[in-house]
């Protein structure tokens, strides 16, 4: 079986899907950490997971122009390894995150996650620039970079996506060839021995065992660039939709979400004034910083700001996430009635800020799930 060679998991990680393995961490632990531990960081495989040594492992890349020019190179992991190593902290988000929120306006089909498809690391590897550049590659000459993975379907198709070469040629687009997590070998889950880093982008294109990169006109023509991780008017629905006219998501849209309190559950006021402290993440793609997250919890009449913690990095360039920390006054009135619904906004450096609500938003794939992040509560 495909599946009997599946990497052992974390406990805590809560499958969505065990056949491929698709799983998030409790969000109530997300908030507590800059960095995501590793083994807690939400897995999200389409197959199953491909086994890999290092000895035998090789990246095939086609800078284009069909091999004339001495434009095909293939790297071994130690000849990546060679090359001058960089770092870059980035959240990698999967384009479904909250989608289980979007779900309860109306039915979305896709896999129901929780806030918890995210989470922030350091990446280590070599630079995609530096490797293009290597290879010739000139920025005029085509438009996209072809990512594929070890992964195969039962087809024999790998996993694919591609992104813009732009993107791949920026030294600050930090797109990077990555071999380590937070200073350590990547795991099984989450690319061994390599991935691609696109750091600001959807997750989907953080490409897990990468075997090749092929620098094109076109997109990658695979499902998963073509036919999937895409967004629609809500009026869309599966007899109107044609995926041909709609953009590949790239970069995602500014959220946030509140990691703790959870919902439902019961939060003493913490002082004699009566207030409750609560916690959450907050990211918004491109390379776009957080400058705000305003928290209410009387539905919009007053809203409160929340410090952040964040890296200190020039804005187009801010492709970690933001955790945030809010202390909320609780009126004696909502004391008494013992409920309170607290909302969640973001507001990133272009001022993009999140919209109120899913129904605006609705889409029947579940993708671009960034409403207003909504908790409920009890005050004891
Ligand atoms: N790469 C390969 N080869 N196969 C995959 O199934 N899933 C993608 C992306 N890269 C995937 C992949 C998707 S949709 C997401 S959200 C991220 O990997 C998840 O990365 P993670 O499992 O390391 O969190
Ligand atoms: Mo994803």
């Amino acid at each position: 079986s495909p599946w009997s060679q599946e990497p052992q998991r974390h406990a805590l990680l809560k499958p969505a899907s065990k056949r491929p393995f698709n799983a998030e961490p409790p969000i109530g632990l997300l908030a507590e950490q800059f960095y995501t531990p590793n083994e807690l960081f939400y897995v999200r495989n389409h197959l199953p997971v491909p086994v890999i040594s290092p000895e035998d492992y090789e990246l095939e890349i086609d800078g284009g122009g069909g091999g004339v020019g001495g434009k095909e190179q293939t790297l071994t992991l130690e000849g990546i390894k060679a090359l001058p190593k960089h770092s870059v902290t980035a959240a990698i988000m999967c384009g479904g995150n909250r989608r289980s929120e979007m779900t309860k306006v109306k039915a979305v089909k896709g896999l129901s996650w929780g806030a918890g498809a995210v989470g922030n690391a350091k990446w280590s590897g070599a630079r995609l620039c530096d490797v293009l550049k290597q290879q010739g590659v000139q920025p005029d000459e085509a438009k996209h970079v072809i990512f594929e993975g070890a992964d195969l379907d039962p087809t024999s198709h790998p996993y694919g996506a591609s992104i813009p070469l732009s993107k791949a040629l920026d030294p600050r687009g930090d797109v990077i060839l990555a071999y380590e997590m937070n200073d350590e070998p990547l795991s099984r889950d989450h690319g061994y021995p390599i991935r691609v880093i696109v750091p600001g982008t959807v997750g989907a294109r953080n490409v897990k065992w990468l075997t090749r990169i092929v620098v094109a006109d076109q997109e990658s023509d695979s499902h998963w660039q073509q036919n999937d991780y895409k967004g629609f008017s809500p009026s869309t629905d599966w007899d109107t939709v044609d995926f041909g006219k709609s953009e590949a998501i790239q970069a995602m849209p500014v959220t946030s979400a509140i990691c703790t309190p959870q919902p439902g559950s019961r939060v003493k006021v913490d002082d004699d004034e009566g207030h409750i402290t609560v916690r959450g993440y907050a990211w918004s793609g491109g390379g776009r910083k957080i400058v705000r997250v305003d928290l209410t919890n009387d539905e919009g009449l007053s809203w409160h700001v929340a410090e952040l913690e964040q890296e200190d990095i020039p804005d187009g360039r801010h492709y970690g996430w933001s955790l945030w920390t809010a202390r909320l006054p609780i009126s004696e009135a909502q004391r008494k009635a013992g409920d309170v619904e607290i909302w969640a906004k973001a507001v990133d450096s272009a001022y993009n800020v999140q919209p109120e609500k899913f129904e605006h938003i609705w889409n029947l794939r579940g993708v671009l799930a960034n409403a207003y992040h909504k908790v409920k509560v009890k005050i004891v």
